[in-house]
């Protein structure tokens, strides 16, 4: 068991790794050890695929070539490459945002009669953003809204709507740089222009292009992302929720959902409660049916309904392994491709939702949302009817289980901060001010089996709130913590600072907030703004005592994400895998010192959670001093 802790903290993944090893049946861990050492020059980020002179690699600490085919260095390799990867992140968040605003828009047309504005408030508000009259009938104003939210991803001219949320004095430095961005799809498409052979050779510049496209992301796609999915699926609000595979159910129907998209997922939930269908399940043997999610799914319905999480990334494949797994539905994102081989070990029937995202061979059953409960109906009497394959005999599921408390958003946190009958910040800045807390960080993005998995996320975690750092969470780094047993209002006792108890005891919330799935660290975006509106604490958002960090992160995402983090002024680390630029030390230097004093956030690489929480806090506390605060009022060393 020894060398399954330096996999992962994890006891349940632990005893699944444990059980993989037995039943030779291949997981992520040892399909990396399969690939070392991995190639220098890709990790480097100096091997170039651009056009056909190539491939192209550079040696940049040897005597080998300097220059590719083409004349390309160091430099314009790895921008164009890290580039590259932006591009890709702000598609898949912004695509994401799309397909909901589209529901929207069938909404409107009273084609998707599976949905209705459940966030009715946000819908007001959101509309009244947008300039739309909202005393015209509702109908009439999802139309106009989702028309104009559509609008945002094909605008060539102007400024994205969301944009305007940010303090006037960033969006000017946005403007001064010309970073501004205009359309979600033109900043993607746009960037990847500059990224073909013979366009943009000036890695500085690439950076420049790259930072507005992220941003296109942030404060446009995963914004209407967040925005209209609460709209349609209703406004999260605290609640409490199980996490980890010991929520699998062994006399149970187990359908688990995974990916990103909860609009199907949503109706899956539904569907799991249709009296019929648990009818059915009953008929052939089960207790009933359990759902339970994997990734940013599993974060969506937890946010909203308190399903279950039975894991985070690198636990897919686990849960599967458990034997107990009737059907795993996937839509997009962070599926890996591994899980087709995995689920023909068992008698899980792995199912395909999204026209975009398919396996050879793999069930596929389309998800529209025209016809949204019908197929979630579908999916689950396929689990069902699969209930009787299980072999009983191989089922393992492991105890764990924790208590966890999620749904924070930027109105119900601070709804709570500041009363039960004014959202208003002031308190969160007045904790600050004061020096009760000393600031905030965001931690989050993905695991990968290159770090032990869980561990940088939650000792970072701890050593922050420790420090009377209210840390905010999304995606995989919030299920690591939660299983740690951090979200729960209780945790503060054992683990935070004296100031962070304190208010954690007299608002009864957990130390470690959980904002939702990856797309919603937009949330954190508009948080920010809203304390600076409140005032007292600088008036940019880089002002603000906060720093941002992905422990263990993996996913072309996450550095989207970074990238809107540092442009939105906001200092954030990144764990093990800097962005395979090293091979280039401009970009590195340019990256992790000099875009300070352009954004007035910079990168920052570093490989181990406690030096991390030390850059965080030493950061946080030179953001305090800036604003001339108060010492904190309890100090830790
Ligand atoms: Fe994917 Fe969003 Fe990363 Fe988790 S945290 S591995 S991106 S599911 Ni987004
Ligand atoms: Fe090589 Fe230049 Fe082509 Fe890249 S773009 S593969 S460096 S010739």
């Amino acid at each position: 068991m020894d060398d399954m802790k330096t996999k992962s903290i994890d006891i349940a993944t632990q005893e699944m790794l444990k059980k993989a090893r037995e039943e030779n049946i291949k997981t992520s861990w040892d399909r990396l050890e399969a690939q070392l050492p991995q190639c220098g020059f890709g990790q480097l980020g100096v091997c170039c695929t651009v056009c056909s002179m190539g491939p192209c690699r550079i040696d940049p600490f040897g005597e080998g070539a300097q220059v590719g085919v083409c004349g390309a260095n160091a430099d314009t390799i790895a921008a164009r490459n890290l580039a590259r990867k932006i591009a890709v992140g702000a598609s898949a968040h912004s695509d994401h945002g799309r397909d909901v605003a589209h529901t929207l828009s069938l909404l409107g047309e009273g084609h998707a009669h599976d949905y209705e504005i459940l966030g009715l408030q946000k819908f007001k508000v959101l509309a009244q953003e947008f300039g739309i009259d909202t005393n015209k009938p509702k109908e009439q104003v999802i139309k106009e809204l989702s028309k104009k939210l559509l609008e945002e991803f094909g605008r060539q001219e102007g400024e994205l709507v969301f944009t305007k949320r940010a303090p006037k004095k960033r969006q000017s430095l946005w403007k001064k740089l010309g970073i501004t961005p205009r359309g979600i799809d033109r900043e993607v498409v746009e960037l990847l222009h500059t990224t073909t052979m013979g366009v943009d050779n000036d890695y500085k510049n690439l950076i420049t292009t790259g930072l507005r496209c992220a941003l296109s992301d942030g404060w446009g796609g995963s914004m209407v992302a967040t925005e209209v999915q609460d709209i349609i699926l209703g406004s999260p609000q605290p609640i409490r929720g199980k996490v980890n595979l010991g929520v699998l159910k062994e006399n149970y129907v187990n359908i688990v959902v995974h990916g990103h998209e909860p609009v199907l997922s949503e109706m899956a939930v539904k569907a799991s409660l249709d009296p019929e269908l648990v009818k059915l399940a009953k008929s052939k043997g089960a207790e009933g049916i359990n759902l339970a999610g994997i990734c940013c799914t599993a974060n969506e319905v937890l946010m909203r309904h308190g399903i279950a999480v039975a894991g985070n990334f690198l636990q897919q494949e686990l849960a599967i392994i458990t034997g107990a797994v009737e059907v795993m539905m996937v839509d997009v994102q962070c599926i890996m491709p591994a899980l087709q081989e995995v689920a023909t070990c068992f008698h899980t029937k792995l199912i395909t939702t999204s026209p975009k995202a398919r396996f050879p061979g793999v069930i596929h059953i389309a998800f529209e949302p025209q016809r949204a409960y019908e197929v979630a109906k579908e999916i689950i009497r396929f689990g069902i009817e699969n209930f009787s394959n299980r072999n009983k005999e191989r089922v393992n599921i492991p105890k764990q289980e924790m208590d966890l408390v999620a749904g924070f958003t930027k109105e119900t946190v601070f709804q709570i901060l500041g009363g039960r009958y004014r959202a208003t910040y002031r308190p969160l800045n007045e904790a600050i001010i004061s020096g009760r807390l000393r600031g905030l960080a965001g931690v989050v993005g993905c695991c990968n089996p290159k770090q032990t998995h869980d561990y940088f996320h939650t000792a970072l975690v701890k050593e922050l709130i420790k420090h009377d750092v209210l840390v905010l969470q999304t995606g995989c780094s919030a299920i690591a913590c939660a299983k740690q047993g951090l979200l729960v209002p209780e945790a503060a006792k054992v683990y935070a600072g004296k100031g962070l108890q304190e208010i954690c005891e007299a608002v009864g919330i957990p130390p470690v907030l959980h904002l939702g799935s990856c797309v919603d660290n937009s949330r954190i975006l508009t948080a920010a703004s809203y304390i600076i509106e409140e005032g007292g604490l600088g008036d940019d958002l880089s002002d603000i005592p906060a720093a941002g960090c992905a422990p263990e992160w993996m996913s072309e995402k996450a550095i989207t994400i970074g990238f809107y983090f540092v442009a939105s002024g906001i200092y954030t680390i990144f764990g093990a895998n800097p962005f395979a630029v090293l091979g280039s030390k401009n970009l590195t230097d340019y990256l992790t010192k000099d875009l300070e004093g352009v954004v007035g956030a910079r990168f920052e690489f570093c490989d181990d959670p406690m030096q991390m929480a030390k850059l965080m806090i030493a950061h946080i506390d030179r953001k305090r001093n800036d604003l001339k605060l108060k010492p904190v009022m309890y100090s830790q060393e």
